[in-house]
C-alpha cells in the first residue's frame, strides 16, 4: 500500500487529516510535512519533515526515502491572502500541483488528493443548488488557480492515467487549528470571539449565505473519496461537496442560544466582495450518488461541537 504524505500538514485541514490518517493506517505509515519548521499538534509516532512543495528534487527524495505512495497536497494560498500575493499564489497553487502530478505521471506515487474549492464558481454561476457542471468564471486568483487545477487533474487522468481525486471544499469549520487567509474564516473566528469576548465584528454582510462544512464531515468525505474504487467515480476533476449553508446573521442567532448576550456587528471588507461572487447552496448530489456521501453536521450540531471544543 505504501506510506501517505501530507503536504501542508500544519494548516487547518492538515492537522486533523494527519490525526485521522494515523488512526486508520497507523502513525508509522503517515508522514507530515509543511514549509514551517515545526508541526502544530504533533501526533506521537508521525514523522514530521520540513518540505517546500515547490522544491521538486527534495519532494522526490522524500517520496523515495519514505516509500510514499499516496500524497495529500494541502499547501496553497487561500482566497483572501491570495488576493494580496497574486503571483506567489498562482506559482504555489499551480506549480505545487504540477510537481505532485508529474511524480504520479512518472509512477513514483499511485494516488493524489488535491483540494479544490467552491471558489471555482463566480458571479455568473447559479447561486442556488449550484450544479456540478456549470459556468465557471471565478474572479479571484485563488478561484482561477483551483479551476485551472481541476482541468489539469482531469487532463493528467485522461492522458496519463494519474489517479488524482478532488473535492470542492466549502468553508470548513473547525477549532483545532485556525484557517489561514480564507473568505469563510469568519465562520470560525466567530466561535472563538463568542467564547472569549462575547462579541464579533463580521467582515461579511449579514445576509450573505455561503456553503460550509464541519471539519469531521470534510475529513470523512476526503477519506471516503480516497478509498472508493476509481471505476465508481464519475467525476475526474473535482466533486461538489457540501454540509450546510448559512449567513452571518443565522450563525449569530444560533450562538445567541448559547450566549444570549452575544453581540454581532458588521464592517465589510474586501472579503465581502469575494463572498458575493460565490454560490449560496451547492448541489452535491453526485458525491451522494457515487459514494453515498452524507453530511452529519448541520449548523446546530456544528455550533455545539465548536463551543465544546473551544471551551
Ligand atoms: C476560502 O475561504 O478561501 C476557503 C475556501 C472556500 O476554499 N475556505
Amino acid at each position: 500500500m505504501g506510506n501517505k504524505l501530507v503536504i501542508g500538514s500544519s494548516g487547518q485541514i492538515g492537522v486533523e487529516l494527519i490525526e485521522q490518517l494515523s488512526k486508520i493506517h497507523g502513525p508509522n505509515n503517515v508522514i507530515a510535512s509543511d514549509i514551517k519548521p515545526r508541526l502544530k499538534n504533533k501526533i506521537k509516532g508521525v514523522e514530521y519533515l520540513t518540505l517546500d512543495v515547490l522544491d521538486k528534487p527534495k519532494l522526490l527524495e522524500v517520496i523515495k526515502k519514505y516509500k510514499i505512495k499516496e500524497v495529500y497536497l494541502l499547501a496553497a494560498l487561500l482566497s483572501a491572502v491570495a488576493e494580496k500575493n497574486i503571483q506567489f499564489a498562482w506559482d504555489l497553487n499551480m506549480q505545487g500541483l504540477f510537481n505532485v502530478l508529474d511524480l504520479a505521471k512518472e509512477k513514483y506515487i499511485n494516488k493524489i488528493f488535491w483540494p479544490s474549492s467552491i471558489a471555482v464558481f463566480g458571479p455568473t454561476s447559479p447561486k442556488l443548488n449550484t450544479p456540478q457542471t456549470t459556468i465557471l468564471e471565478p474572479t479571484t486568483v485563488y478561484g482561477i488557480s483551483k479551476m485551472a487545477g481541476e482541468r489539469w487533474c482531469e487532463y493528467y487522468f485522461l492522458k496519463f492515467g494519474v489517479d488524482v481525486r478532488s473535492l470542492r471544499y466549502p468553508g470548513i469549520i473547525s477549532y483545532k487549528s485556525p484557517p489561514g487567509g480564507g473568505t469563510t474564516d469568519y465562520a470560525v473566528e466567530i466561535f472563538h470571539a463568542a467564547v472569549n469576548k462575547g462579541n464579533y465584528k463580521c467582515f461579511i454582510e449579514k445576509d450573505i449565505t455561503l456553503p460550509m462544512i464541519y471539519m469531521d464531515d470534510a475529513i470523512r468525505a476526503t477519506i471516503e473519496l480516497m478509498n472508493i474504487d476509481r471505476k465508481d467515480l464519475t467525476i475526474n476533476s473535482s466533486y461538489n461537496l457540501s454540509g450546510m449553508s448559512f449567513a452571518p446573521n443565522e450563525i449569530a442567532n444560533e450562538l445567541k442560544k448559547h450566549y444570549p448576550n452575544f453581540k454581532m456587528t458588521y464592517e465589510k471588507d474586501f472579503r465581502n466582495d469575494i463572498a458575493v461572487t460565490w454560490p449560496s447552496v451547492i448541489d452535491d448530489s453526485l458525491a451522494r450518488k457515487d459514494w453515498n456521501w452524507n453530511h452529519e453536521y448541520d449548523l446546530r450540531k456544528t455550533t455545539i461541537e465548536m463551543l465544546k471544543g473551544i471551551s
